[in-house]
């Protein structure tokens, strides 16, 4: 076929990231089995350099009971597909942090899931008004296999930073690996520059392996 004959190609949606393609439907991906849900036990946790240096925990219950919101944000999956303009309602982090506010010099947070998965934020990225638990996606609650019941979303950074199955945040004082971030990939995960894999990071964008 010749090159006249061609339908020239759609201009690209700004709002994907370089080397990202678009996603209809939405993909399950994840590491591990899916945790079964247990009501009775389920907690979230917040702990490590809280401002009261004590543990707080909220069970089921009072976890839906706190502030909700409405974010709208896309989602950029690190292996190249993005879904755009999806609503996610829940418990944003900046309500997390006035609820149970951090220590001085506080500078990064680990959200920790079932089965030990984790993955680390900068307080900034934590804090910023996109970032939120989410436990429903565009009016529907999550599916068991998309996170329910809380999962964290940060949309402006690729999605492995945002734990299915979350049960606890911890304050730190310092950057810590997370779990994919212990396994190559960036510690910083922003689509916008590329920041996929750790041989990318410069001096200062993540701690020592
Ligand atoms: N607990 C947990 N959360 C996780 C992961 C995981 O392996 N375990 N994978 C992450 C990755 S790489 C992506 S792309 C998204 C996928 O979310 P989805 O299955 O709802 O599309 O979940 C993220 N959260
Ligand atoms: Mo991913």
């Amino acid at each position: 076929m010749g090159q006249s004959e061609r339908e020239a190609d759609p201009p690209a949606d700004p709002r994907l990231p370089p080397g990202q393609r678009l996603q209809r439907g939405w993909p399950v991906l994840h590491y591990g089995p899916v945790p079964r849900f247990k009501p009775l036990t389920w907690d979230f946790q917040v702990f490590g350099a809280t401002a009261s240096a004590e543990k707080h925990s909220w069970g089921f219950e009072e976890f839906q009971s706190l502030p909700r919101v409405t974010v709208h944000g896309d989602f950029h999956c690190v292996t190249r597909f993005s879904m755009l303009g999806n609503e996610w309602c829940g418990v944003s982090a900046s309500t997390v942090l006035e609820l149970v506010p951090p220590a001085e010099h506080v500078t990064h947070v680990m959200v920790w899931a079932e089965y030990g998965y984790s993955a680390n934020l900068s307080l900034a990225d934590f804090a910023d008004a996109g970032t939120v638990f989410a436990t429903h996606h565009d009016g529907e609650p999550l599916t068991v296999e998309h996170g329910f019941p809380v999962r964290l979303v940060v949309p402006k950074l690729y999605a492995w930073k945002g734990p299915k199955w979350v049960r606890a945040v911890e304050y730190m004082r310092a950057d810590r690996r997370g779990f994919w971030e212990e396994r190559g990939y960036h510690n910083l995960a922003d689509p916008w520059q590329e920041k996929r894999y750790s041989y990318q990071e410069e001096p200062g964008d993540g701690p020592l392996r």
